[in-house]
């Protein structure tokens, strides 16, 4: 047979390359980058050409599970949904809403269908208990900048092609790929800053592959960067460096830092962050003396005490050093789809809110939308009114994931019932019920939701499925509204396309109200995701507005773009208000 070459944006991390995939035989006979790719270039890591292996993995489950006297059995899907639909709800009429959690994990982020479906199901469920990977992770830099700037996606990331100047903070890119910065070959990135005269400087307390390249790298004490970075923001006030820039209209409370942050000298601070205050100095110096510079932070400035504080801090730098939306500077994405802050008047929002209910039994506060999942083994264990009894796990393996998996693997143990939606039997699916396996991401349309929103350089990019799904396996927001039709009482025998379509429905009602039925006229041909992402592109920044501007975007000219590397939406553009 002949090979066939296929376009795939690469869903393994943030970075979203895009891939070559050539087929022959109905097997992946290559994977390499794509060099036609407008974002990435050709760019490739070795888990992008392992993607062969994921798909092609005899473990990797094809078909539900159900756990029958303890023993995993095959099972075809109506009898899996049949089975939930015995089990889950009557846990739920018993013990009401709260006593079902749901947890969410990484796969989720990087699968159009995942992302735009688990809202819908954990409403259904209509529980506070609800988890995900983001409270091991980045949570605290979403919250920062959710309060900073009005929303949580509105996070503020190197303009990496024009800077000359990138403090990287707890972050390791070269190894990581990015993260909560969608920036593939972030290496060839350095360099290139390097040669045209720019400096990469890197504070970890581990002498990193990052830091190994980098111009400049300092070790810290762990857990001291609320303080380093509070001593920079002092230094600026001390030495007169603080500059707002174009921003300077739309800041507020500088005042108020220069207060607060006063007891924060460099010497102060030295012997806790193991760094000289002169260091420090030069830090804060450099930084607003170069007229294109950043700070990013990640992870290591994240899952620490002052995470969230550090967070904000580094947009404090950012701003206090008129780099804040500058080009070359931190600047905001744009995306083409999806992005909440493309949407509605500039400058005028619902900002977040948080603590709207609290957790049971520590009383950790809610935080977009989630409880910590640290607590989910207490809220498992702790008996009472709003205990956990049921449990859907979503693209997640928290046993191994989340702190002191053995507490929580023992807890699982214990619910009445667990329903896993995950390719895998692992750590955390071997204690469900029933698993519901998902298709193989190549078995997958592909468009980034969220990562655009974190982008490096602007671009709108799909990929359609490499592989047919066999004629049993649902999309994964099918199976999702099964689940939620199942909590909802509405039956496991509700079928998800008419759910979706009476959803959309409403949501068109509510979204464009007189033009409603013009745009369900015009997105008739499409279903679920798809759908979701054609309304969303045209109603968006670059969108043809449903025809009001013909030259803009639509899912099919989106669509068409595939082979020659998706749109290029340009570089990073001031974007405040
Ligand atoms: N010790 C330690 N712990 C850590 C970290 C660390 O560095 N060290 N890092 C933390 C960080 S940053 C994060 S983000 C979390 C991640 O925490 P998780 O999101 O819990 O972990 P993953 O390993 O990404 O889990 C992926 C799960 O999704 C399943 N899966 C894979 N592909 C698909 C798919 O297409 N569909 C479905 N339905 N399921 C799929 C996999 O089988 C697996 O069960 O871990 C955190 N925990
Ligand atoms: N190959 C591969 N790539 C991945 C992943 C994977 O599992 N495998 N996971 C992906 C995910 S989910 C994420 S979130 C990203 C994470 O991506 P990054 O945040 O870029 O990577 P990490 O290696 O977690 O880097 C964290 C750094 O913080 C440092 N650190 C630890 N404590 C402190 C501290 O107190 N202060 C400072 N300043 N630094 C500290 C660590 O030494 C480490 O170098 O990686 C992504 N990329
Ligand atoms: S860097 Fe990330 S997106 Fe790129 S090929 Fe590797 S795993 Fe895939
Ligand atoms: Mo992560």
């Amino acid at each position: 047979m002949l090979e066939t070459t296929h376009h795939r944006i690469c869903p393994l991390c943030e970075a979203c390359c895009g891939l070559e995939i050539k087929v022959k035989d109905g097997t992946v006979s290559s994977i390499r980058g794509h060099a036609g790719d407008v974002f990435s270039a050709g760019y490739i890591c070795p888990k992008g050409v392992a993607l062969k292996d994921l798909h092609e993995d005899p473990e990797r489950l094809r078909q539900p599970l159900i756990k029958r006297d303890g023993v995993f059995v095959e099972a075809t899907w109506e009898e899996a949904f049949a089975e939930i639909e015995r089990r889950l709800p009557p846990v739920m009429a018993a013990h009401g809403r709260n006593a079902s959690a749901i947890v969410v994990g990484n796969p989720s982020a990087h699968k159009i269908g995942l992302l735009t479906y688990f809202g819908k199901l954990a409403r259904a469920l209509g529980t506070h208990n609800v988890f995900s990977a983001s409270t091991l992770d980045q949570m605290p830099k979403q919250l920062a900048s959710g309060l900073m700037f009005g929303h949580w996606l509105s996070v503020a990331l190197p303009d990496i092609a024009r800077t000359q100047y990138l403090l990287v903070i707890g972050a390791n890119p070269l190894a990581s790929n990015g993260s909560m910065w969608t920036v593939p070959d972030f290496k060839g990135k350095a360099k290139a800053m390097q040669a045209r005269g720019g400096q990469l400087v890197v504070i970890d307390p581990r002498r990193t592959e990052t830091a190994a390249v980098a111009d400049a790298h300092h070790f810290i004490r762990p857990g001291a960067d609320v303080f380093l970075l509070a001593a920079m923001v002092h230094t600026l006030f001390a030495e007169n460096l603080v500059r707002l820039g174009a921003v300077a209209q739309w800041v507020n409370g500088v005042d108020k830092v220069k207060a607060a942050i006063n007891p924060f000298t460099p010497e102060a601070v030295a012997e806790r962050c193991a760094i000289a205050p002169e260091t420090i100095r030069t830090l804060a110096r450099d930084l607003a003396n170069t007229e294109c510079a950043a700070v990013y932070a990640r992870i290591g400035t994240c899952t620490q005490s002052y995470g969230t504080l550090a967070s904000w801090l580094v947009d404090v730098l950012n701003v206090l050093t008129g780099h804040l939306d500058a080009p070359g500077g931190a600047m905001f994405a744009k995306s083409a789809a999806f992005g909440s802050n493309t949407a509605g008047k500039p400058g005028i929002g619902k900002g977040i809110a948080t603590g709207r209910h609290h957790a049971r039994v520590s009383g950790a506060p809610e935080v977009m939308g989630e409880l910590p999942i640290s607590c989910l083994a207490e809220e498992i264990e702790t008996t009472g009114a709003g205990q956990i009894r049921a449990l859907i796990t979503v693209a997640t393996n928290p046993v191994l994931s989340s702190p002191n998996g053995p507490r929580l693997s023992k807890a699982l143990d214990t619910l009445d019932f667990m329903v896993s939606l995950d390719i895998y039997l692992n750590e955390t699916t071997r204690h469900a019920d029933v698993i519901l396996p998902g298709p193989s991401p190549l078995e997958d349309l592909h468009y980034d939701v969220a990562f655009p929103q974190l982008s490096w350089r602007n671009h709108a990019r799909y990929s359609p499925p490499v592989f047919e799904r066999t004629p049993e396996q649902p999309e994964e927001w099918q199976t999702m509204l099964k689940l939620a039709a199942i909590v909802q009482g509405k039956g496991a025998q509700a079928d998800a396309n008419a759910l979706d379509d009476a959803q959309f429905a409403d949501e068109a009602q509510r979204l464009f109200g007189p033009q409603a039925d013009a745009v369900l006229e015009a997105t008739r041909h499409l279903k679920g995701p798809q759908r979701a992402l054609e309304v969303s592109l045209r109603a968006g920044p670059y969108g043809d507005g449903f025809g009001t501007r013909p030259d803009g975007l639509t899912l099919a000219k989106v669509m068409a773009a595939n082979a020659t590397g998706g749109i290029d939406l340009g570089e990073l553009q001031p974007r405040i208000p």
